[in-house]
C-alpha cells in the first residue's frame, strides 16, 4: 500500500491529519511531529504538537482552544495557583495525565517514539504519530529582549515581542527518527503532504533535522504542501506578525510557498488568493483551506491527495 507522510505542527496541521486519517485506509498514514515546541514545564516534559495530534486523530480535542483535552477540568490549575505555582502555561486535569506519565516515562529510558506510539495505540489512533526526532530540539526566537524559549514566547508573551532571528536549538545534534528516515527511504511513499503549519516555527523545525529534508526530497513522491495562509492573514497563531518581523514582507500564500523553495512539487492555495498563484513554481490546486468542520477537513486532505496523485502521474 502507498504511504502518505504527513508534516505537522499545533492545531492547524492536526486538523489536515485528521482529515488525512479519515480518507486514508488503515495504515496508510505516518504524521511526523514538530518537537522544536516542546519543554520542561514544573517538571514536567511537554510536547504541545505531539499532543495535539494524538487528541484531534483520537476525537479528544478541545474544539475551542485546538490544543488540550475536551471536557477539561482545572482543579490542578486552581490548587497550583493557591500555592504560587505558574499557572501561565495551562494545564488540564486531564492533560495533565498526559504530561506526567509521559515525564514518568521518559525518566525511566524509553524514548518520546516508544511513549507516543504507547499513546497512540491506547487511544485508539490507527495513523502512526512520530516526533521527528528522539534527539532534543528547542526553537527559540530572538527578539529585543534576547533569546526566548518558543512557549514562553508563544504563550506567557502572547507572541508580543517582535523576532528577529529564530534557532532550533540542538537541531545539528539531532538524529532523523529512524522509522520515519525508513518511512521516506523505502520507496513505497505517495505523497509527502506538508499540513497547514507555521512554516517558520512548526515545519522549519522538521526539516532542521540533518537527513529528513534530504530524505523528503529523494522519497520518490511528490511533496504537496498546503497553504496556512488565507487571504493574508494568518488562519491561526502568530504567523503573519513574525513574518513581516522576521522577513519584512507581508505574508501571502506565495511568500510561504517561495520559502518552501525546491522542496515542493504541489501546493494547495485558498480560493481567495488566486490571484498569487500567477508565477508560482510548483503546480497550484486551488481549494476552502478553512478546515471548520470535519467534511471540510476530509476535502481539503482530498485535494493534496489528488494534486499529488496528479503530480505523480
Ligand atoms: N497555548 C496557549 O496559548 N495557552 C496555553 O495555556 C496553552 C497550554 C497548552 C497545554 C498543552 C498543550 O499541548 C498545548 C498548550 N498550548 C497553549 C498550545 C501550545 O503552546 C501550541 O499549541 C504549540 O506549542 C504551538 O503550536
Amino acid at each position: 500500500m502507498n504511504l502518505v507522510v504527513a508534516l505537522s505542527g499545533g492545531v492547524g496541521g492536526a486538523k489536515l491529519a485528521l482529515g488525512l486519517s479519515r480518507v486514508l485506509p488503515e495504515g496508510a498514514l505516518l504524521v511526523v511531529a514538530n518537537t522544536g515546541d516542546d519543554f520542561e514545564h514544573l517538571g514536567l516534559s511537554i510536547s504541545p504538537d505531539l499532543d495535539t495530534l494524538i487528541y484531534a486523530l483520537a476525537g479528544l480535542d478541545n474544539p475551542e482552544t485546538g490544543w488540550g483535552r475536551r471536557d477539561e477540568t482545572w482543579s490542578f490549575m486552581a490548587a497550583l495557583a493557591e500555592l504560587g505555582g505558574e499557572t501561565w502555561f495551562r494545564l488540564g486535569d486531564r492533560d495533565l495525565a498526559t504530561h506526567v506519565e509521559r515525564t514518568r516515562r521518559l525518566r525511566a529510558g524509553e524514548t518520546l517514539s516508544a511513549v507516543t506510539e504507547d499513546f497512540r495505540r491506547r487511544l485508539g489512533i490507527s495513523a502512526r504519530i512520530l516526533p521527528m526526532s528522539d534527539d532534543p530540539v528547542r526553537t527559540r526566537l530572538l527578539t529585543g529582549e534576547g533569546w526566548l524559549d518558543f512557549q514562553h514566547w508563544f504563550v506567557r508573551r502572547q507572541c508580543g515581542p517582535a523576532v528577529r532571528g529564530i534557532a532550533f536549538a540542538g537541531a545539528g545534534q539531532a538524529r532523523p527518527q529512524p522509522e520515519v528516515l525508513a518511512a521516506l527511504s523505502g520507496g513505497r511513499v505517495r505523497a509527502v503532504v506538508i499540513c497547514p503549519s507555521n512554516p517558520l516555527i512548526s515545519v522549519e523545525p522538521i526539516l532542521a533535522v540533518p537527513g529528513l529534508r534530504a530524505a523528503i526530497r529523494g522519497c520518490g513522491a511528490p511533496v504537496v504542501a498546503v497553504s496556512p495562509i488565507i487571504g493574508g492573514r494568518a488562519v491561526k497563531g502568530p504567523t503573519a506578525k513574525m513574518w513581516r518581523e522576521l522577513l519584512g514582507e507581508a505574508p501571502g500564500a506565495a511568500a510561504v510557498a517561495r520559502r518552501y523553495g525546491d522542496l515542493l512539487d504541489g501546493y494547495v492555495m485558498d480560493e481567495a488568493d488566486a490571484v498569487e498563484a500567477e508565477g508560482l513554481r510548483p503546480r497550484v490546486a486551488l481549494a476552502r483551506t478553512l478546515m471548520t468542520t470535519l467534511a471540510e477537513r476530509e476535502a481539503l486532505a482530498r485535494a493534496a491527495l489528488d494534486l499529488a496523485d496528479s503530480l505523480r502521474a
